[in-house]
């Protein structure tokens, strides 16, 4: 059985990170298949959105495979980085939103993958934390930079530097998840989520997670020139009459792309 799953609800592809009984931790076959996956769903319009989630009802990901990592040069440690790095910048690039369902223990390199997706869902089990200073090293896979633009300097600094674990609910306190939900109704909202983003025209969707990601390494001037040249995109497009018609005939909008 693959490392990742992939199964396809309409729409909606959702992968499985499936190393259980290692709690999903990412080791370099895991991020190569991420990789090779999440490349191909980029080039598929037919998927609108992806979800993300961890096998078993433990982990979403325990963070990177320690016990590859304990036999890695430095050299090896560098590459091991850069490839986690690439896998989360293309999730984040990835043209369709991602949500991360997240399960269980989000940990280390697992939540600096649950960070690098557009939105969280949380089941109430769910912990979070990037533990890496207990092992001696810091966040590889860009966490601590993801973690302090969700949450803030002082807070971010006091997970990272402490390696604690929250649980969902300070997460949610925290905006580092967009909602909490019981265990036993975590896919199903998070494909709720999915549905509702999946039913707009495709093209503002794209456009706006392009222009959201933008502006949040740039300046106001820069980021106003990326959403208005978006902002153009959709106005040009088939999609925007018909939302803007169905509005004024007070019907339901049928988006096309
Ligand atoms: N790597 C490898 N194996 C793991 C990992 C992991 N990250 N996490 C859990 N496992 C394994 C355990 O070794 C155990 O295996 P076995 O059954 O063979 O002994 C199995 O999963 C179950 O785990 P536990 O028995 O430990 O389960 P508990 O319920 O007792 O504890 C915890 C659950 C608290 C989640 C615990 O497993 C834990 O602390 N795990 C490690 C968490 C951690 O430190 N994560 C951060 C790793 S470092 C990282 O992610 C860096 C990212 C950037 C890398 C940059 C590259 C250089």
């Amino acid at each position: 059985m693959s490392v990742i799953e992939m199964v396809r609800e309409e729409g909606i592809a959702i992968l499985t990170i499936n190393r259980a009984n290692v709690l999903n931790a990412l080791n370099t076959e895991v991020l190569l298949e991420l990789k090779k996956v999440l490349s191909q769903i980029k080039e598929d319009t037919s998927i609108k959105v992806v979800i993300i989630t961890g096998a078993g009802e433990k982990a979403f990901v325990a963070g990177a495979d320690i016990s590859e990592m304990v036999k890695q040069s430095v050299d090896e440690g560098y590459r091991y980085s850069r490839l986690g790095q690439e896998v989360l910048a293309l999730i984040e690039n990835l043209p369709q939103p991602v949500i991360a369902a997240v399960n269980g223990y989000a940990l280390g390199g697992g939540c600096e993958l649950a960070m690098a997706c557009d939105m969280r869902i949380a089941s109430e089990k769910a912990k979070f934390g990037l533990p890496e200073i207990n092992l001696g090293i810091i966040p590889g896979f860009g966490g601590t930079k993801r973690l302090t633009e969700l949450v803030g300097k002082a807070k971010a600094m006091e997970l990272i530097l402490t390696g604690e674990m929250i649980d969902a609910a300070q997460a949610e306190r925290l905006g580092l998840v967009n909602q909490v939900v019981k265990a036993d109704k975590l896919l199903e909202t998070a494909k709720t989520l999915a549905q509702k983003i999946a039913s707009k025209s495709q093209i503002a969707v794209r456009a706006a997670k392009l222009a959201v990601n933008k502006s949040l390494y740039t300046d106001i001037e820069t980021a106003n020139a990326c959403e208005a040249g978006l902002f153009g995109v959709c106005f040009a497009s088939e999609d925007r009459k018909e939302g803007m018609m169905a509005f004024l005939e007070k019907r339901p909008a049928k988006f096309k792309n």
